[in-house]
């Protein structure tokens, strides 16, 4: 059988601007999907604008699309992304290429990033970060003239992401938690917010088409490109200089920019464009998932004493070594499993078929976009019962997780960033449970808004109290 004829969701283009147009129907992305997956099945088709896609949700279907996924794998390129890089003549760094030209950046960019042993260099630059957050929110507390600092942290999450990111990947600190924070950084903050937010609207216009539109969305999102480039450029120039000069001491770590330039392997555009990426990549996405994970905490006070438990106990035994520290935490790590569950980062992950693949009784063919619903997999009662419950335990018990934890997707294509943001957000939690009680107002319910990434769809309030 080729596909379900039950699972069809052939959509026209003129039902398309109307799900677009429809109120809120461009934000709900997540919530659509999850019901189409109640109403046809685990497997359905849909065409969206020129884009058609079989859409997954099964952990099973989605081990089978991954192990048939070969050395170069292809994911939906956001198209308002690639036509900016051609618009304005700009190199494409991993995050946009395909084929060997991928491949080959990627490997070199793995050893920099994602090896362990590479990886442990960045915990005391992180946890440094980590450690400036709890200071300031310290601070805040005083100045509050109350035993609290109660806020929407979301700007204040931003910076920190910002700020850890920046400082492995320059070696520097741009000083974001200070109480004179550089325009210059928080227009960039502010230009990848209005990126993500322009995106959406134009995510399904063909490519081609997007730069005749001339809408303010376009001109929005040129304009935050050209933010961000520009931003990462002066950052980059700033490093490669202070290298010339040789002002920078070989002794200690000196950031995954200088690693790269001085490997000299890579072409300098090539490193210049994937710095870029991962500079973009390091701010919207760790914030949310951290501001997510406070919130779960805060509602569940005794998963909050457990963490704070066994990071205390952790820190007796390591006598506060770090790296120690981070073996034992296996809660604090299931803490933030269950929090990328219920809260991905990303609505699917997909991947573009190279040979025949059979799902089930369904057969799809090479070259078929594939999704898998990774925020209706998240709440399926039948991967993870009682899934509105906030249970990092799940994800420690016996039972097979196989094809569950996939917030950072899978394989040679999964996240470029995932050490670091793994690492960056395991610390700030530690230094946070070490230093302060999370609360919240009980009664607020929060949902999610796509926004091309999943974010709140109001603002959380948080409240950190002194221990
Ligand atoms: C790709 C999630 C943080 C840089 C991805 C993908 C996901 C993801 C799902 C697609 C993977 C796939 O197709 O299999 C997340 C989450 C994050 C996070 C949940 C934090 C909570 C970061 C950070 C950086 C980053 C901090 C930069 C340092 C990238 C890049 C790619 C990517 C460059 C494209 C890689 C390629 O195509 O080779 N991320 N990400 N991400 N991410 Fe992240
Ligand atoms: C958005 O239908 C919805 O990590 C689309 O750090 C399919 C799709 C394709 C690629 C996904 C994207 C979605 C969400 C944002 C992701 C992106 C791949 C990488 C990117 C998941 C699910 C992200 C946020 C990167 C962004 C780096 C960028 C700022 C340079």
């Amino acid at each position: 059988r080729f596909m379900p004829q039950k699972g069809q969701a052939t959509m026209t283009f003129g039902s398309w601007l109307q799900l677009l147009l429809m109120e809120g129907g461009l934000h709900n992305v997540h919530h659509i999907m999850a019901r189409k997956f109640q109403q046809f099945g685990p497997i359905y088709r849909e065409k969206l604008g020129i884009y058609e896609s079989v859409n997954i949700i099964s952990p099973r279907d989605a081990a089978t699309l991954f192990q048939a996924e070969g050395t170069l794998p292809e994911r939906f390129s956001v198209p308002p992304w690639v036509a900016y890089r051609d618009y304005r003549n700009k190199p494409y760094g991993v995050l946009l290429k395909t084929g060997e030209a991928w491949r080959s950046d990627r490997l070199m960019l793995n050893k920099e990033v994602l090896l362990p042993q590479v990886v442990e260099g960045f915990v005391p630059l992180l946890s440094e970060v980590g450690e400036d957050f709890v200071r300031r929110a310290r601070a805040q507390v005083g100045k509050s003239g109350r035993e609290h600092w109660t806020a929407d942290f979301t700007h204040e999450l931003f910076r920190f992401a910002l700020e850890s990111v920046c400082h492995v990947l320059y070696g520097e600190r741009l000083g974001l938690l200070q109480d004179f924070v550089d325009p210059e950084a928080q227009r960039f903050i502010d230009a990848v917010t209005l990126m993500f937010h322009t995106t959406s609207p134009m995510l399904y216009v063909p490519p081609a088409l997007l730069r005749h539109l001339n809408a303010k969305t376009w001109r929005d999102h040129v304009w935050a490109w050209d933010a961000i480039f520009s931003q990462a450029d002066k950052c980059i120039q700033n490093v490669y200089r202070d290298l010339r000069l040789q002002r920078k001491s070989t002794k200690e770590y000196m950031g995954i920019l200088c690693s790269l330039i001085m490997q000299d392997k890579l072409p300098l555009d090539d490193i210049k464009a994937s710095v870029t990426e991962m500079m973009a990549g390091g701010v919207d996405t760790t914030s949310m998932t951290l501001q997510w994970a406070m919130f779960e905490l805060a509602r569940s006070p005794g998963v909050q004493e457990q963490l704070r438990a066994e990071v205390l106990a952790a820190k007796r035994e390591a006598a506060g070594d770090r790296v120690k520290m981070l073996k034992t935490i296996r809660l604090l790590k299931a803490a933030i499993k269950e929090t990328l569950r219920l809260h991905p980062v990303a609505v699917t992950l997909q991947r573009y078929t190279t040979q025949e693949v059979i799902l089930q009784d369904y057969r799809i063919p090479p070259k078929t976009l594939v999704q898998v619903g990774l925020y209706a997999m998240g709440r399926d009662a039948e991967v993870f019962p009682k899934p509105e419950q906030f249970n990092p335990r799940r994800w420690l018990v016996a039972g097979p997780k196989h094809f569950k934890g996939l917030g950072f997707g899978f394989g040679p294509r999964q996240c470029l960033g995932r050490r670091i943001a793994e690492l960056e957000m395991q610390l700030f939690l530690m230094h946070i449970l070490e230093n302060f009680k999370i609360e919240t107002m009980r009664a607020v319910e929060v949902g999610t808004k796509f926004d091309l990434i999943l974010i709140p769809d109001k603002p959380i309030y948080l409240t950190l109290r002194p221990l």
